[in-house]
């Protein structure tokens, strides 16, 4: 408002307002409103932070939602061509929401009824403008991309050339072809101090370490993606070296991974080493080639044990149709499967407990830890995923869906096993058919608690229905949270589901409480500033792109100063000191592969295409 009469009275040279007399002070006079000028079109960018939408767009006939933090002022928007700012549709913004999390109110800008492809901008009646968005068929296929790309960065063990990393290409770190065997696995044949090569797999987050449990429910999410979308999968090129092999670039970059998981078991007992780690985490300027402290495989734990039983198992069936490009691995992949499997049975509760481990053995442990106390849900995936591929009644009994299911995480992964019953009917037909049911029925009833009260969040999404939502990686419980949702699309395409998971992804495309899109390189406004070793230390201003940053956590472990608030939702800061807020991680991008390939595999087959 200030400006706005600024100029209009600067402009009018009143000499009662201004005692302007000459050419010369007009000039001045002139010059100095359009400094004013510009400093309000900065200020005005800065309300653009006050709507909040989806940075990147909408399908023409899908949902179109933004929320307006504090809105204050006339209850209307319009949506304007964003080149000729031509006002293509009105609307009146809901009534005020409150947020129980920070005590705001937010009001949503619902215009669903635009339908028109285009670039646009949302406006209040003050002026100001959103960030600008697309509608069109097709609008989250480069995030879609990038994300899986963002895969291709955490590779390990090789050089990223400038033909497919671009400004963010590097040279080979972390080869691991001479691994040691820390004192806390040591074995008769394999004893301290013992060689052992692993190479390859994926940086797991803003770290240099590779740790099996996590990698575990990473590499599963992306071979479900294959196995719920195959269609869609085989067309999706990403660029990638092995985009002209005979294999679709989704399993080429899960192999990645898969390969280097194969190595962490030890052949003489079945064994599955923890993790594959320095002993305590790099300093942040060093690239992978300059990281060349001695490296560990680390305990063997029935964690990994049995997230390496589910995922070669699960990999078995899936890389089956491959024999002729991939000789021999999905036997492998099984025969792994089942080893791992028998060691947790002799094994059935060694935790990792890496306080206690540094009592007894040299040198101290201290990366991530990735702890898990409770293993029951491992052992219920780790036999669905063998039952499954194998159809043997040894993996039946196992199998129980007592608890209610939970949205996955890295430590809670009896969901997945779900997912897999899900899909696999023929498989899960005949003994399998009541826990098939009984996985329905729990995917159905966590979806509608998901969605019940959607209308009522300050930020119409499913994330955030209770400050539960918003822990370490919140970003990915938001995306997790959809794929639930997605599943159960899938079972009795309920349009609400599906709306339900696309909501999910505008929250993390934007529409949430911190304004961020949370993935880099993606939007007006992401992280630049992320916890993440390879983006900190390359020189190159911007983040390497595709990548999950955490989210909000106001648990704020790290301790950093600048947090943007601490309302739960807001709890978030934009510093690579922030690796509780800000880091990124393998398990947090696998799912948001997942979520924008499946509205786009869903988009194409037209399921977006009805009207709500
Ligand atoms: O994602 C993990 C989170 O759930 C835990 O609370 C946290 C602390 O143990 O660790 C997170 O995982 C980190 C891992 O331990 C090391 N690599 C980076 C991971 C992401 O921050």
């Amino acid at each position: 408002m200030f400006c706005f009469f600024w100029i209009l009275l600067s402009f009018h040279q009143s000499p009662y307002l201004h005692p302007i007399t000459t050419k010369k002070h007009i000039m001045q006079a002139r010059s100095f409103s359009l400094a004013i000028a510009l400093l309000c079109s900065l200020l005005s960018q800065a309300q653009n932070q006050s709507i909040r939408l989806n940075q990147i767009g909408f399908y023409p006939q899908g949902p179109k939602i933004a929320v307006i933090a504090q809105a204050s002022g006339p209850n209307v928007f319009s949506i304007l061509d964003a080149a000729k700012g031509d006002t293509v549709y009105r609307g009146t913004l809901g009534s005020p929401r409150k947020n129980s999390l920070s005590g705001k109110n937010t009001q949503i800008a619902d215009f669903s009824g635009l339908q028109k492809t285009g670039k646009y901008q949302l406006a209040l009646a003050d002026g100001t403008r959103s960030y600008p968005f697309e509608i069109k068929p097709l609008v989250h296929r480069a995030v879609a991309i990038g994300a899986l790309r963002g895969f291709y960065f955490q590779r390990m063990s090789t050089a990223l050339p400038t033909s497919f990393a671009g400004s963010w290409a590097r040279a080979t770190g972390h080869p691991d072809t001479k691994v040691l065997v820390h004192a806390s696995a040591a074995s008769s044949q394999r004893p301290v101090g013992f060689e052992i090569s692993s190479p390859g797999g994926w940086y797991d987050a803003g770290d240099y370490n590779k740790y099996i449990v996590n990698s575990g429910i990473t590499t599963a999410t992306l071979l479900s993606l294959y196995e719920d979308f195959p269609q869609y999968c085989r067309n999706f090129n990403t660029n990638i070296p092995e985009s002209n092999n005979q294999v679709p670039d989704l399993l080429d970059e899960v192999l990645w991974n898969l390969r280097w998981m194969l190595t962490m078991q030890d052949p003489n007992d079945g064994g599955v080493y923890h993790k594959l780690t320095n002993p305590s985490f790099d300093p942040m300027d060093l690239m992978p080639h300059q990281a060349t402290k001695p490296r560990y495989v680390v305990q063997k734990t029935t964690a990994a044990a049995l997230n390496l039983a589910a995922v070669a198992a699960q990999a078995a069936r899936v890389l089956r149709p491959f024999q002729q490009q991939l000789p021999g691995l999905a036997d492998s992949c099984l025969l792994v499967a089942r080893k791992a499997w028998d060691w947790a049975v002799q094994n059935p509760k060694v935790l990792y407990e890496q306080n206690e481990l540094n009592k007894s053995f040299d040198p101290d442990i201290v990366t991530g830890a990735y702890g898990d106390r409770n293993v029951e849900d491992e052992r219920v995936w780790a036999a669905t995923e063998l039952y499954l591929s194998t159809q043997e009644a040894q993996y039946l009994s196992p199998i129980q869906f007592n608890n209610d299911l939970s949205v996955p995480t890295w430590n809670q992964v009896a969901a997945l096993a779900a997912y897999s019953l899900l899909r696999l009917k023929k498989q899960s037909a005949g003994a399998a058919t009541p826990l098939r049911e009984r996985a329905i029925a729990q995917i159905l009833k966590l979806s509608d608690q998901l969605v019940a009260d959607l209308d009522s969040r300050p930020y119409h999404t499913v994330m955030g229905k209770t400050a539960r939502d918003f822990v370490w990686g919140s970003s990915a419980v938001a995306a997790n949270q959809a794929i639930v949702l997605l599943q159960a699309y899938r079972l009795n395409k309920k349009g609400e589901y599906l709306q339900g998971a696309l909501h999910n992804l505008d929250y993390v495309l934007g529409r949430n409480a911190t304004g961020y899109s949370f993935v880099t390189g993606f939007g007006s406004k992401y992280p630049l500033h992320i916890h993440h070793r390879l983006s900190e230390a390359d020189g190159v201003v911007e983040p390497v792109p595709g990548l999950l940053s955490g989210g909000p956590n106001p648990g704020k472990q790290d301790k950093c100063p600048g947090y943007l608030s601490d309302a739960p939702d807001e709890c978030f800061v934009d510093d690579a000191c922030s690796y509780a807020s800000n880091e990124i991680a393998i398990n947090w991008n696998a799912p948001l592969v997942y979520l924008a390939v499946a509205v786009e595999a869903l988009a194409q087959q037209k399921a977006l295409k009805k009207k709500r």
